[in-house]
């Protein structure tokens, strides 16, 4: 038998997907051959999927820790039992401490419409929990996107194939976004050019025309110099300028501080590329920019993507098809669809950032403390900023700490209860894509493995041991699907959940003509192109704090996401372990060879690798992949707009050992 579905992962490219059957056991899952987007393809991590669903590691019963946290010893009880001690243990922190001593963590583990966010939203807005800021991917870009557009969706990936001239800005789309790739290549055999813009020589950036290597958080100067040197040669588009945008005149005089000359000495380019990438993004057309969050880890990330953002306005590339900037197609979905009817209105409890999760489990002034921590969907002991902070505060016995995962994470470990979380063909879901427009429903192939749980049947089942007998916790994932779906939008026309049951996917219903912006009508509350709004086109300069190299923790490792897949046997060999790359000059002044076992360290941690030398980073910079255990490195800094992390500011010192 097969079943159709989809990959809920967090990943632009949500890859529908058909699940084969055999005598009540998953045997074979393929990338859906009829998507018109993903075309039958998946990726190097989800081609062994159920890896994933028979790991012999698999978490399948619920578990309660035995021993020290951290050192993950659990016994197995039963459902009835870890349901009940854990409402016991909330009720009794609602009467002494208030709702807000109880946070929930929880991200992108799971993308999906009510997965990522739906029952659990209903339960922690009843128990007035305190509220987390999940910001630690995407808002801060938005928000720099937004500042300049109003919107966080302009272009789609169909334009790509159209455009003459494609900037990767500070995007591995061969890792994080394999199926734009086919479009680049179209437009490259049309005779497009490619450009990337990215501190690390990354898989995407070797298959380039041109690699432009700038500093880590230097874009916006990058832009500012390109801006300076379009106008200073009369290239603008004056006409677009002057209908269509505001504070021309104010980002004009703005430019007249960055010649390339200094925009080469903030970026570490030579003032000559700079020109000649002004010149070359100027004098093609139609040309597209391609961003999704790798710039925006820094102090400086939003003001670097509303600078980038504004330079198709500059020279008019939203006039034609393929001209203007590619960043995300999600929001188009949240027009269509209801999302409010799957989660909640959250009562005004205090907030707390969950890139600063470290800081508030150790922070002894919190009023009221923090008494319990309820983790799903996330693995802050791995993913989140200066992990031994997080750690310190994971291990404190006086919070009552619980995971929801399939699998024993860095995070679990620290659990009091670990409850087994149902695999993606266990479950149902609508998924919407944030790099494509095909909404795909997510059918269940197979039961759930031993006892595990959907996220929504979690807190159903907690809600009821809670006592809650709310209408709200009663709703099936279908119900709350077809809630969500219960619109007139015109995106949606014509769709049904019966005809999203049969066939799978669905495209948004969008207009055929779709040019945005090439007559104007941004939708910012002006509508015009703000060039000037906060937060300004700026460059804030580099991090502060001591160190000489700046170190990027992105996500070059092919084989897992995030942290997820690191645990399996497959992925992880295939991987081939962490490393630290350094450019030769670096090394050379360190006595580092290639292969040579050197310490990475900073004030918030020191981790021990084997160094490789090559031309894998610029000079000043070093490079670890995102997966392991960078995190115990990197600055949990607040970047400037948008709530989001500092991470690629993080500075360290390598001495080989
Ligand atoms: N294989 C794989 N795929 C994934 C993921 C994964 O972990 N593994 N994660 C998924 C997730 S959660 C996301 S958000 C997306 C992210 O997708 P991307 O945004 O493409 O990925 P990142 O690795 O965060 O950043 C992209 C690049 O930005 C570069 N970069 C860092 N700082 C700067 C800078 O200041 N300027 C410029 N120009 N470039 C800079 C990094 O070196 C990196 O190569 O990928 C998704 N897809
Ligand atoms: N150094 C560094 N740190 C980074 C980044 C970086 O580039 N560098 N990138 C940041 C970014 S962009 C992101 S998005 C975050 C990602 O951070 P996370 O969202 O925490 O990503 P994962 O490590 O994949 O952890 C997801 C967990 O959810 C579990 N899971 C999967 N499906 C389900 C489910 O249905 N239910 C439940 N309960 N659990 C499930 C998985 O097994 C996994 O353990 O990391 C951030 N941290
Ligand atoms: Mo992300």
């Amino acid at each position: 038998m097969i079943t159709k579905g989809g990959c809920p992962h967090d990943c632009p490219d949500t890859c529908a997907w058909e699940v084969t059957v055999e005598e009540g056991r998953a045997v074979k899952l393929l990338g859906a051959r009829d998507h018109p987007y993903t075309r039958g393809g998946l990726c190097a991590k989800v081609n062994h999927y159920l890896d994933r669903v028979y790991s012999p590691d698999r978490v399948l019963h619920p578990m309660r820790r035995l021993g020290a946290k951290g050192e993950g010893r659990f016994e197995r009880v039963s459902w009835g039992q870890a349901l009940e001690e854990i409402a016991g243990r909330f009720q009794s922190i609602l009467e002494a401490e208030g709702g807000e001593a109880i946070l929930p963590y929880s991200y992108a583990g799971n993308m999906g419409l009510i997965q990522y966010a739906g029952m659990d939203r209903r339960f922690f807005a009843r128990l007035g929990a305190s509220r987390l800021a999940r910001t630690i991917c995407g808002d801060t870009a938005n928000a720099g996107v937004s500042a300049a557009l109003g919107t966080t969706t302009a272009l789609l990936p169909e334009d790509v194939e159209h455009a003459r001239f494609i900037v990767l800005w500070g995007t591995n789309t061969l890792v994080t976004n394999l199926h734009l790739w086919p479009l680049v290549r179209r437009a490259r055999s049309a005779g497009a050019r490619l450009v990337v813009v990215d501190p690390l020589r990354t898989r995407t950036a070797q298959e380039a025309d041109w690699h432009v290597q700038p500093l880590p958080g230097s874009d916006a100067a990058l832009a500012l110099g390109m801006m300076h040197v379009i106008v200073a040669e009369g290239l603008q588009d004056q006409a677009y300028l002057d209908a269509y945008c505001n504070d021309w005149p104010r980002l004009r005089r703005r430019l007249e501080e960055y010649p390339p000359e200094r925009a080469a000495r903030l970026t570490g380019l030579g003032s000559e590329e700079i020109v000649s990438l002004a010149r070359a993004y100027a004098g093609t057309r139609p040309a597209l920019i391609r961003t999704m969050v790798g710039p925006e880890k820094h102090a400086g990330g939003a003001a670097a993507l509303r600078t980038i953002a504004c330079l198709p306005a500059l020279v008019g590339a939203w006039r034609e098809r393929g001209g203007g900037l590619l960043h995300w197609t999600r929001s188009l979905f949240s027009e269509a669809i209801d999302t409010r009817a799957v989660g909640a209105r959250q009562p005004k409890t205090r907030t707390i950032s969950m890139i600063q999760i470290g800081r508030a489990l150790t922070d002894a002034s919190l009023a009221p403390p923090l008494r319990a921590l309820f983790v799903y969907n996330s693995n802050p002991a791995a993913i989140a900023p200066n992990s031994n902070l997080v750690r310190q505060g994971l291990a404190r016995d006086d919070i009552f700490t619980v995971v929801h995962d399939l699998f024993v994470t860095e995070t679990a470990r620290y659990a009091d209860y670990l409850l087994p979380a149902a695999s993606f063909i266990e479950q149902t879901d609508l998924l919407f894509p944030s790099g494509h427009t095909y909404k795909t429903l997510n059918r269940p192939a197979i039961p759930p493995e031993g006892e595990s749980v959907a996220n929504t049947e979690l807190f159903r089942r907690l809600a009821g041991a809670m006592g809650w007998r709310e209408p709200e916790f009663e709703q099936t994932d279908e119900e709350m699907i077809r809630a969500a779906l219960d619109s007139d939008h015109p995106y949606l026309r014509g769709l049904s959940f019966e005809r999203l049951w049969e066939r799978g996917w669905a495209p948004l219903e969008l207009p055929a003509d779709r040019l945005p912006f090439a007559q104007g009508g941004f939708p910012t509350p002006s509508g015009r192109c703000e060039l000037f709004r906060d937060p300004e086109p700026g460059y804030l300069g580099p991090p502060v704090d001591g160190y000489p190299l700046t170190m990027v923790s992105a996500k070059t490792a092919l084989h897992f996401l995030n942290s997820s897949y690191s645990h399996l046997p497959r992925h992880a060999r295939a991987e081939g372990g962490p490393a630290v790359s350094l450019d030769p000059a670096d090394a050379a002044a360190r006595s580092i060879a290639d292969g040579d076992s050197v310490r990475v360290w900073n004030d918030r941690g020191a981790l021990e690798l084997p160094a490789r030398v090559g031309d894998g980073v610029r000079p000043g910079v070093v490079a670890i992949p995102h997966g392991y255990s960078a995190n115990v490195l990197t600055s949990d800094g607040i970047a400037d707009a948008g709530g989001g992390g500092d991470f690629y500011d993080t500075r360290v010192e390598v001495t080989r050992v």
